[in-house]
């Protein structure tokens, strides 16, 4: 039986990290003896060839919501050839039924024992669960000789305006994934609707994949992709504690909440290579914070900033606008805490009601669904669905510009005009990557334009990103 895992789509924004969830089947089904490839279409691979030349009895498809138009494409191209379809991942987690009209069978849930038992029970047709595995150091490490790595460790250079912010130009990155679940319950979540508990990797397992890592694909950074790093600091301590008694070289960041973070965590954290933490910020508004579900307060984020910034860690985050019942005050708000903290670099996205969350519900409950709408629109930007009546779309959306020059001005002095032309004369094909960004972001047209004419004037040389890291390290 041979068997191949596809991460389907065709649009390179997506393929920011390595689908380290087909990475755990891989592993999986290989612990079990079942032969396997990762065919990754999101990294530019050739499905239909790769498909023919290996001939595989059946395909397990991934899928987010705003991909499933591009799973159930490579669905019916994989069923055309008369190959067996299994589909798992989010969007198929909570839309079992609409995803079994495109393949045979849909796994909703943590997909590892699942596909071993379609595989070896033969399993042909209908929606499979099985119970969330309790002890994950019992999955081997994600299968990433079949991952498309050499493509994924250059995510920095392919995507610079990521929110990997902390990683130095031309530094090789990695994804790991060391823990499964959060505790909170924050209404626009998959938190909401997974209804797994938390579970952790050893720091003894965290520490080898960091290792083999390092040594397999001469990575200098890592990012910790799951939801919430910072949650069990006896565990995180240990990890930081391996990391500096092993002499392990490595820079790392990941997710927090703001509420999970401490000075002392911070010191131990920069010491193990720690250089950024993404934290959900959210809303400057402390009655959106409540309306999110969110647990924390405006001064908690405004605090995280501060303890990240003295413990020389950067703060990165994300906001959300556009949330049920919100107002141009509230969205005034969080500009207002943007302008006045100290972070480098942050995210906006506009509320969007993923299918399963609360967010979700309230849609339905309200009436606020669209006759029609399409899965693409499930990205953060372009969600068909206006949570917040209030503010119509279209001032959203200027809003958002708004709210990005604010923190392209607050990178001022760190990415610097003068520079990016060096490196153009230096690299020229630099000027198609900056003027597709400039594309892009019109707004940032008129806000480079203001920080070049400030920056002849103030005569201001600031320094690369690298350089900073370098001289922190
Ligand atoms: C890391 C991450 C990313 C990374 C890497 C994504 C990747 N390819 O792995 C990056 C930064 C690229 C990213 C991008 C996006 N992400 Co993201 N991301 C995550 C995050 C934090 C971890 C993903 C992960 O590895 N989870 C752990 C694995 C073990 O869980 P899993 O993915 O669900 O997989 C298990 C099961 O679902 C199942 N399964 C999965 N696939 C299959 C296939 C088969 C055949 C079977 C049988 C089973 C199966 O088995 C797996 C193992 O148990 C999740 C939140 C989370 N904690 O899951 C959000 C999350 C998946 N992302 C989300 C979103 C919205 C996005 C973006 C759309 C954002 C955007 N607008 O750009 C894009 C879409 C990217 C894409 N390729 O589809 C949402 C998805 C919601 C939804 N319904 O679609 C999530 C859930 C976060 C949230 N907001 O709630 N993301
Ligand atoms: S704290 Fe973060 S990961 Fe946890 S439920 Fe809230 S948004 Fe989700």
């Amino acid at each position: 039986m041979k068997a191949t895992l596809i991460n389907p789509g065709i649009n390179q924004k997506y393929a920011v990290q390595e689908p380290l969830n087909l990475g755990f089947l891989a592993s999986h089904l290989l612990a079990n003896g079942i032969e396997v490839i990762i065919i990754d279409e999101l990294a530019g691979q050739d499905v239909a060839r790769l498909l023919q030349d290996y001939k595989p009895d059946i395909a397990g498809i991934t899928a987010t919501t705003p991909l499933a138009a591009d799973a159930y494409r490579v669905a019916g191209m994989c069923r055309e050839m008369g190959i067996r379809t299994v589909m798992g991942g989010v969007h198929a987690s909570v839309m079992p039924d609409e995803a079994l009209r495109h393949v045979d069978v849909v796994v909703s849930g943590e997909g590892e024992t699942a596909l071993v038992d379609i595989i070896k029970d033969d399993i042909r047709s209908g929606i499979i669960t099985r119970p969330y595995i309790r002890d994950i150091d019992s999955i081997p490490p994600p299968a990433r000789h079949l991952i498309q790595m050499d493509f994924y460790v250059r995510s920095k250079s392919r995507i610079p305006h990521s929110y990997l912010y902390f990683v130095p130009e031309g530094a090789k990155i990695a994804s790991v994934l060391t823990s499964r679940g959060c505790p909170y319950s924050c209404i626009y979540c998959h938190n909401t609707w997974r209804g797994t508990p938390t579970r952790y990797n050893s720091p003894e397992r965290v520490i080898s994949e960091i290792i083999a890592l390092k040594k397999d694909y001469a990575v200098e950074t890592i990012f910790f992709i799951e939801d919430n790093l910072f949650v069990n600091k006896k565990r995180l301590r240990a990890i930081c504690e391996l990391i500096i008694d092993n002499n392990i070289e490595v820079l790392w960041g990941g997710n927090a909440r703001v509420d999970n973070i401490d000075p002392e965590i911070l010191a131990l954290a920069k010491r193990a290579g720690c250089r950024q933490i993404t934290f959900g910020f959210e809303s400057g508004s402390q009655r959106m914070l409540e309306i999110l579900k969110k647990k924390t307060t405006v001064a908690q984020n405004k605090q995280a900033i501060e303890m990240c910034n003295d413990a020389g860690i950067i703060p990165q985050g994300t906001f959300i606008v556009g949330s049920p019942m919100e107002t141009l005050e509230d969205v005034r708000l969080t500009m207002k805490f943007i302008e006045d903290s100290n972070i480098e670099s942050a995210g906006i996205c506009i509320a969007t009601p993923y299918p399963g969350t609360k967010l979700w519900d309230w849609a339905q409950e309200n009436n606020l669904m669209p006759q029609t709408y399409s899965w693409s629109d499930f990205d953060y930007l372009n969600t068909p669905i206006n949570l917040s009546p209030a503010i119509p779309k279209q001032e959203l959306l200027g809003l958002i510009d708004k709210i990005n020059v604010l923190l392209v001005m607050r990178q001022k002095g760190r990415v610097n005009v003068l520079s990016a032309l060096k490196g153009i004369a230096k690299e020229p094909s630099k000027l198609f990557t900056i003027v597709q960004s400039l594309l892009n972001n019109p707004h940032l047209i008129r806000n480079l334009a203001e920080r070049f004419v400030s920056q002849i004037f103030s005569g201001l040389i600031s320094r690369k990103i690298s350089s900073r890291w370098r001289r922190q390290s």
